[in-house]
């Protein structure tokens, strides 16, 4: 394994130029619709910080959208998936099974929420765990429908951007998109017309009138929702929402869908973001931060729901690839070691009040929100909550150029987020922040 030193060095301007040379090779080979954050090509990572091909050492706050939550190149994922390389790459766990997808399943039946018994799937990717969640919710209810939410973000196959609100980039061009879809309000409190104050209780009005008199709740499979709005923005629901839709889908029989691919392992300072409230979702989907950066995804829940699918009818050549599956038990055995909720409690400690003091020298923050080491400002016109997405495209900017990783998102685009790995040092914490903050000062 390489030890990337913990520190922020730049050699040369962001990108250098090796960087440059690699992005014209990438425009006349890769597909303009594959886009890039930051056009600086890696050389190698670990912990908190990202080497370019020119020596640049850069802060990361982004872990490749949230996935690398136990460091890039973890120790105990690169052991044990080395181990998995050297003894075999793939057998297909459909034809000859193997103990480690076994093993993670296990794990994820005791770390997700509640203690009814569980089984899992594991896919290859978020958008698939999605999808597949919807057939198990469809064949267990016998029901078409699913709904969905405002700002909700669920991948990119042509379910999943169905069930994905917007329509730029993700959208646009690409339909027409599967049916039986609904989209409700979320109780995003920020932009809630009658005040943040009435967000739970009137959202979720409204997403039950729609539900009770539009779709028919005896027709809906499945709920599916982001304990937090990630790519929407990081939107926390008001208080009180997500346990209401939860009784709302028991007593109406509708199978209650967490997706927490963003918002899981760790994330939000809990192992699932959803036990904040103390909600049990009946399905999870799970992906990102399971498995260190290598690809793997998993539904998990309710047995008898699990099992409502026929023997056959989920799968793939992939799902649970054997290398994966070591890199995710090296991830959760991470996770537990450190302690990493606790870890992303305290990087939220950290971050939370320098944002906050931020906010009352920069009024084009209009509001920062966010729990543990899922933290983002939402960037407006000084003094409406008009969304400022050129700035924030700025503040992005300058914060790269000097070397720390941030990303945006939100349906306005006008959301910078922060997604530091869970392990990075908190000097490299204080020093993004003031990166961050010197950025506000400049644009
Ligand atoms: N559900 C909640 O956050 C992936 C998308 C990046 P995949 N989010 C990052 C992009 O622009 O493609 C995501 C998510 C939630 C599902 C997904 C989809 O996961 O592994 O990207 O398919």
């Amino acid at each position: 394994m390489t030890e990337v030193p913990q520190e922020r060095r730049l050699v040369t301007e962001v990108p250098g130029p090796r960087s440059r040379e690699l992005a014209a090779r990438k425009a006349a080979a890769v597909a303009d619709g594959v886009g890039v954050t930051l056009p600086v090509f890696v050389a190698r990572a670990g912990g908190g910080v990202v080497e370019d091909v020119d020596g640049n050492r850069l802060i990361d706050f982004g872990s490749g959208i949230a996935v690398t939550s136990v460091g890039n190149s973890a120790a105990a994922v690169v052991r044990r998936a080395s181990a998995q390389l050297a003894d075999f790459t793939h057998t297909c766990f459909m034809i000859t099974p193997y103990e480690g997808y076994v093993e993670v399943a296990e794990q994820l039946a005791e770390l997700t929420p509640g203690d009814h018994p569980k089984k899992s799937a594991l896919f290859n990717s978020g958008a698939e765990a999605v999808e597949n969640a919807v057939k198990i919710a469809r064949a267990y209810t016998k029901r078409p429908a699913v709904v969905v939410f405002d700002h909700g973000y669920h991948g990119r196959t042509n379910l999943t951007m169905a069930l994905t609100a917007k329509n730029m980039p993700y959208k646009e061009g690409f339909g027409p998109f599967a049916p039986e879809v609904y989209r409700v309000p979320l109780a995003y409190g920020y932009r809630w017309l009658t005040g943040p104050e009435n967000a739970a209780e009137e959202a979720f009005a409204q997403a039950k009138d729609i539900i009770t008199k539009q779709i028919g709740a005896q027709h809906v499979a499945a709920i599916v929702i982001e304990p937090i709005a990630g790519e929407g923005g990081f939107i926390e629901p008001a208080k009180g929402f997500l346990p209401r839709l939860a009784a709302f889908a028991k007593e109406h029989g509708i199978v209650f869908v967490a997706d927490e691919i963003q918002t899981g392992f760790c994330r939000t300072g809990q192992w699932f973001a959803c036990e904040d409230e103390g909600v049990v979702p009946d399905l999870i989907t799970t992906a990102k931060g399971i498995a260190g950066g290598l690809p793997l995804a998993a539904v998990t829940g309710r047995a008898e729901i699990m099992d409502a699918a026929h023997a056959g009818g989920l799968g793939g050549t992939y799902g649970g690839n054997p290398v994966a599956c070591a890199a995710a038990l090296g991830a959760i055995e991470t996770m537990r070691e450190l302690d990493l909720p606790a870890r992303a409690r305290r990087i939220g400690e950290v971050m939370t009040p320098r944002l906050r003091a931020m906010q009352e020298k920069f009024p084009v923050i209009g509001e920062v929100r966010g729990r543990g080491a899922m933290i983002a400002v939402e960037l407006v016109e000084p003094g409406t909550k008009e969304p400022d997405a050129a700035l924030t495209a700025a503040v992005a900017k300058a914060c790269h150029a000097k070397g720390l990783i941030v990303l945006t998102c939100g349906t306005y685009g006008n959301v910078l987020r922060f997604l530091p790995p869970l392990v990075i040092g908190e000097d490299l914490l204080g020093e993004g922040l003031d990166i961050i903050e010197e950025a506000f000062a400049a644009v």
